[in-house]
């Protein structure tokens, strides 16, 4: 039965699992969270995600679930009844919150590892290539409060899981989002004032320590 024998393997920090996390929450969906050790992975993760065996994977009623976009859609399916719906019922609306979803994971993910894993000038390109991923997603956000409107949403979801990361980033490529991305910045505020996100995300300075 929905909603019962749910099991997350997780990983506090990574802004993937993060997703998944949110996203349970949106549903209020009671799970058990198993922390994985990805430096030393256990049997139950490589069981269940033989593949790419990476975290998240969302276990329901014994089955397997991987990658986070797709968990996330599976728990918006598999809990409707449990109301706010992630992604738009329009097809043409569900497609383009599927692209920015997609855009997240393509740029933004990309980027924002080469500006904490690199130095020098690919620093550098890091860090433009960051900004101009943020800067089209300002765009794209235009006036809406969220990026499918009125409402918190699949995009907004993908995305706020790499704010916990901003102060790493910044600290550690020497740069503030704000001077360039003010508006990204107030969006990313206004998402940390709901709960089922402000609860699923870790402390910046912990994510900074870990870094
Ligand atoms: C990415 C998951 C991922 O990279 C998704 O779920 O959306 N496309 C996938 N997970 C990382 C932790 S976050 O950086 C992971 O499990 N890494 C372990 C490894 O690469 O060995």
């Amino acid at each position: 039965m929905a909603g019962h024998n749910v099991v997350l393997l997780d990983a506090t920090f990574s802004m993937f699992s993060m997703r998944a996390r949110i996203a349970l929450a949106e549903k209020g969906i009671e799970y058990e969270k198993k922390e994985q050790d990805l430096a030393n992975k256990g049997p139950e993760l490589l069981q269940m995600n033989p593949i790419h065996k990476k975290v998240p994977v969302l276990v329901h009623n014994g089955k397997p679930i991987c990658e986070s976009l797709i968990i996330v859609q599976y728990i918006d399916e598999v809990w409707k009844d449990k109301g706010n719906p992630l992604l738009p019922s329009d097809p043409y609306a569900r497609a383009q919150a599927r692209f920015w979803a997609d855009f997240v994971d393509k740029k933004v993910a990309d980027a924002s590892t080469r500006v904490w894993t690199t130095k020098g000038e690919e620093l550098e390109t890091a860090k433009k290539d960051f900004i101009s991923a943020l800067k089209q997603l300002e765009e794209e956000l235009g006036d809406k409060p969220y990026f499918g409107g009125e409402d918190f949403g699949y995009v907004d979801l993908a995305l706020i899981p790499f704010y916990s990361w901003f102060y790493a980033y910044e600290t550690l490529g020497n740069f503030k989002t704000e001077e360039h991305c003010p508006k990204f910045i107030e969006w990313a505020k206004r998402c940390m004032q709901r709960e089922t996100v402000s609860k699923s995300l870790p402390d910046p300075n912990q994510i900074y320590e870990f870094v």
